[in-house]
């Protein structure tokens, strides 16, 4: 049986500016996930350089950091059996150019630079990652989806 995870998903400001919000949140819920969390906030370079901080020291890592503080983006907690890597899969390959159509960046993004949304690779950054971004008493997670029976046995 499939174990319940949260994954950390942000809607980049690519995302933001090109009026996709609604779009991929939509996607998520579609799918079948649970909304716990969700903020629109601007990234500050301290906050971007933590949550990047595995990639620091490579080419594009400043242009990353500049990227993900130039506009707000929307975090997001969503919970669900497997939800890291059903987030991942809906996500799509981090290069949109090899995307497969029916991701959120095969249908919405054609380069790497601007791939419109983030999601945890895996348990310990989700952990790591909705802990920089949420404090606890910002996680709503006191609901019950009631169609979740009708996605879940
Ligand atoms: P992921 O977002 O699919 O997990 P990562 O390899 O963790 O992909 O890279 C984090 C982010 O860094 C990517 O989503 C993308 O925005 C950016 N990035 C990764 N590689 C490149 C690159 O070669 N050029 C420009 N940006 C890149
Ligand atoms: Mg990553």
């Amino acid at each position: 049986m499939a174990e319940v995870q949260r994954t950390f998903v942000a809607i980049k400001p690519d995302g933001v500016q090109r009026g996709l919000v609604g779009e991929i949140v939509s996607r998520f819920e579609k799918r079948g996930l649970k909304l716990v969390g969700m903020k629109f906030m601007q990234v500050t370079k301290e906050l971007a350089e933590t949550h990047y901080g595995e990639h620091k020291g490579k080419p594009f890592f400043e242009g990353l950091v500049g990227f993900i503080t130039s506009g707000p983006v929307v975090a997001m907690v969503w919970e669900g059996k497997d939800a890291i890597a059903i987030a991942r899969n809906t996500i799509g390959a981090t290069n949109p150019a090899a995307a497969a159509p029916g991701t959120i960046r095969g249908d919405f993004a054609i380069e790497i630079g601007r791939n419109i949304v983030h999601g945890s690779d895996g348990p310990e950054s989700a952990t790591r990652e909705i802990g920089i971004f949420f404090s606890t008493g910002e996680l709503a997670d006191n609901w019950n989806r009631t169609v979740q029976c009708w996605v879940s046995e």
